[in-house]
Formats: C-alpha cells, structure tokens, sequence
C-alpha cells in the first residue's frame, strides 16, 4: 500500500503539523501561568487513564526551538499551535501578562525564521478556572470575555500569525466536556449542554471582528466532523443519521455558514438572543476540518434517550484507540460538505488527521510506525481524490507533531510523528516522520521544478 506513489498536490497546498498547548507546554506554574480547567480536572483523582497531568507534558515551553528544528527538518510549510489563555490571562480578564504573551511572540519568531507559516489557535479547551468558576462556557460573558482575549493576542502577534483560528471543536468541548463528563470540566448535562455550543460560537463571532480589527490574516474555526455511515436502510434508520449528523456535524457549522441551527435536537433555544445568528455567521475564510474517522449509526432502541445509536463499525483496521482507518470517510466528508453548504462553504484546510500506535523504540533507538504511514497515506489519497471531486481544500496538518498529553488517556495514546520519552524528553523521528517530510519535499520540488513556458520550450524532449 505504501509503495504505491502518492498523488501530486496543487500549488501552494500548506503541509503542516498540530499540536495545543495543554498537551505539550507543561510549564504550568511558570512566568505566571494561571491554572486552567484541565489542570484542576488533571489533578482530580480517577480522572486521567494513567493518573497523568500536563504539569510537565513534552516540556515543550522550555524546548520550543528545538520542537521549531524539528519542524524544520520536517519541511512543513506550516505550524498549528495553540495559546494557553490562562498564560496570557492568568484568571481570564484584565490586562495581559507581558511574559505569557512573550512566549508565543519567540515561539513565532522562530517559526517565520524557519520559514514556517504560524497557524493560531486561540482556545484548545483550557479555559481559565477562573472563568469556570463563574459559571465557564454555560455563562454568556465567557463569550465576551474570549473576543477581549483574541484582542489582546492579536494586537501583540498580528500579521506575523498567517492563519487564526478561534475554536478547536466547539463540538467536543460540549460534548465530552460538558455533556458527559469525560473531558474537563466533567460536567454531564446530557442535552442540557447546548448553551455551551450558543456560547462558544457567539465568543467565535465577537473573537472574528476583535481579530478583523488587528489583522489582516485570514481566519477560521477548527470543527470536528465524523460522517454517518448509515449501518441498516429502514426510514427510522435513516431519520437516526440525519440526527446524529444535525448534532455532531452541523450543529456548529450550520449556523457558522448562515443557516441557523438544525431543527429537531430538542435543545432549549432560550438562550439565542436577536442579533446572535448574524453575529455567529460572520465571514471566515477559511474551515478547519479535523478527522478521525466515521461513525457507524442505526435506529435507536424502543425508549431510548438518544435519536440514534452508535454501531461500532466491523472490518476495518482500528488504532490504538481502537477508532477504526477509514480514509474513504474523509473523502465522503469532504464531498458532504460541498453538497451541503456550497456557495456558502469557504476553503477547507484539514487541520486534524492522525492516529495512534503503541510506538516503542527498537534496539537501535528506531521508531518503526508502518500503520501511521499507511494511515496518513491513505487519507493524502482521500484529500487529493476530494480536490478531483472539486472540493476546494487548500492543506493538510497531521496531529500530531509529538507525542503528548493526551487528554483522558493521558501519555497512553501516541499521536506524533516524533516519538517522546516522557521520563527524559528524549525526541525520536519516527519512521512515519522521514515518510511525511518525502511527501513534504516531493511537493515542494516539484513546484520549484516546474519549468516557465519559456524554458520548458528550450528543453530537450525526454
Ligand atoms: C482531537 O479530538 C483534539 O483536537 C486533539 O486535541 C486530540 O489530541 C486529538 O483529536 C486526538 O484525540 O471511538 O469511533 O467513536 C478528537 C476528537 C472525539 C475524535 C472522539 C474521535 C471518537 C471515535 N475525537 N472520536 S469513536
């Protein structure tokens, strides 16, 4: 499968790498640092697979630049990071912490010096406890005081950032954060969460014209998406896919794009207040798309509380996450997209794509990865089968740069291209890092390689 040679990308296609800042800084309590829900949910007992924290994670604070030369050596054009707001404001309002913000601006710094596009995300989920203990996402003002926040970090890093982005999945956020409890801040309100998705894309509307007023760099919001695959034909099973996909993949980009939000969840409205549809649906210019995988959904049980149920999908193979590889599925997403929204769909980058394996090094020190490299093959192929489909997508970002913290499962789950030795902070490239930077590099030479007519027409015939 590997072997097979991989498609050409259009000119200018961004190749990048993510990460975000609780699952790689560690640094909590320097320079200033306020304390965020995921440390207060980290240091929870019973919370976190391993017992973890990210109190230390990758260190990455401390070992920026050479985190930036390994991104060098990669080749990517561009780097997804995300600012820690309890680094620039320690307890979420106020004036900004000239040292927080001194990080990033080094951390940008270098990366344009590497020649790498700095990509801004500016809330991966670690709120401020001081925020949440006035009531977090649930309160309206959060969503105030996140566009004072986005003011403050533009107004110090601009233009130097080539693309911001508000949000990292608003979706899971509610969900898992604040539907069932698995992620901080653990709260379970079932389907009582909605106000935490009105609130947090009413904060990406107002952070959308805080960044407008700074910077001229386009902006974006990094959703996750996850497509139906419908596992039965009956119309029950049917109505069971359009529900599951009005709530995980258009509840948020629905009223993003202009179109409100979806009919038929039974979320109370009450909080939607005139104005904050237009406010929401201010222009981005670009989508971020972050995905996994599909999801395998059929007709719920007599009696039960949710509109569908979700199969585990059979014959495929899965990751250490036991999520299943299906690259075809981010081809169907992508061409979902542009049948659903059209005219009103901006360019789409993926901002998210990868996988984890129980990486270990061998005798030698090598990390052998073959399934990751046959992973991030397979859906390169699905992204430049979706361009031929017309589908407008622009790049392509692994998650992860390094292995890291990730979330719940602690540093049980291995995402990164670079292996990670957590008790020495020891970096390995893995082999799936020497792979990505072929593809890197083809692409780039290839560009560079393209004859101008002038000269194509005084070269000799092959
Ligand atoms: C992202 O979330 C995050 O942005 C990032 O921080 C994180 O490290 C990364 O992905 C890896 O997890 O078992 O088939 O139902 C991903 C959100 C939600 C994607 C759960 C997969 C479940 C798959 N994920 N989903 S399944």
């Amino acid at each position: 499968m590997t072997t097979d040679p991989m498609p050409e990308f259009p000119a200018g296609f961004r190749w990048g790498v993510s990460t975000a800042a609780y699952q790689i800084e560690g640094a909590v309590e320097v320079d200033g640092r306020g304390p965020s829900i995921w440390d207060t949910f980290a240091h929870c007992p019973d919370r976190i697979a391993d017992g973890s924290t990210g109190d230390v994670a990758c260190d990455h604070y401390h070992r920026y630049a050479e985190d930036v030369a390994l991104m060098a050596g990669l080749g990517v054009s561009a780097y997804r990071f995300s600012i820690a707001w309890p680094r620039v404001q320690p307890a979420g309002t106020g004036a900004p912490l000239a040292a927080g913000l001194d990080f990033y601006d080094r951390l940008v710094d270098a990366l344009l010096g590497a020649g790498i596009d700095p990509v801004a995300t500016l809330f991966h989920w670690d709120l401020p406890q001081a925020l949440e203990d006035a009531g977090g996402w649930l309160n309206r003002d959060t969503a105030t005081r996140f566009a004072e926040y986005a003011d403050l970090v533009a107004a110090r890093l601009g233009d130097r950032v080539k693309l911001w982005i508000t949000l990292n999945e608003p979706f899971v956020h509610m969900s898992l954060g604040h539907g069932t409890g698995v992620h901080a801040p653990g709260r379970m309100l079932l389907f009582n969460a909605f106000p935490v998705a009105h609130h947090q894309l009413l904060g990406h509307g107002l952070a959308v014209s805080a960044l407008r007023a700074r910077t001229t760099s386009p902006v974006a919001i990094a959703n996750s998406y996850s497509p139906v695959q419908l596992q039965g034909d009956t119309e029950a099973d049917r109505a069971a896919g359009a529900a599951y996909d009005a709530l995980h993949n258009r509840l948020f980009t629905d009223p993003l794009l202009g179109r409100g939000y979806p009919a038929g969840l039974g979320f109370d409205a009450a909080v939607v207040r005139d104005g904050d549809l237009d406010l929401i649906a201010a222009p981005i210019d670009v989508l971020g798309v972050n995905y996994y995988n599909p999801t395998g959904i059929r007709a719920p049980e007599e009696g039960s509380p949710l509109p569908f149920e979700i199969v585990p999908l059979e014959g495929y193979p899965r990751t250490a996450f036991d999520w299943p590889v299906v690259p075809q599925g981010l081809r169907d997403l992508l061409t979902w997209l542009r049948d659903s929204y059209r005219e009103a769909l901006p360019p789409i980058q993926i901002t998210e794509n990868g996988c984890a394996y129980d990486d270990v090094p061998d005798a030698a020190g090598r990390v052998h990865d073959p399934e990751r490299i046959a992973y991030l093959a397979g859906h390169l192929r699905a992204v430049r089968a979706a361009i031929d489909d017309g589908v407008d997508v622009t790049g392509y970002f692994v998650w992860s740069l390094l292995d890291n913290w990730e979330w719940a499962e602690g540093f049980t789950k291995r995402f990164g291209l670079v292996h990670v030795d957590f008790d020495t902070q020891v970096r390995t490239p893995k082999i799936s890092y020497a792979w990505f930077r072929d593809q890197v590099v083809r692409a780039a030479s290839a560009r560079s390689e393209l004859p101008s007519p002038a000269v194509a027409s005084e070269r000799p015939a092959l």
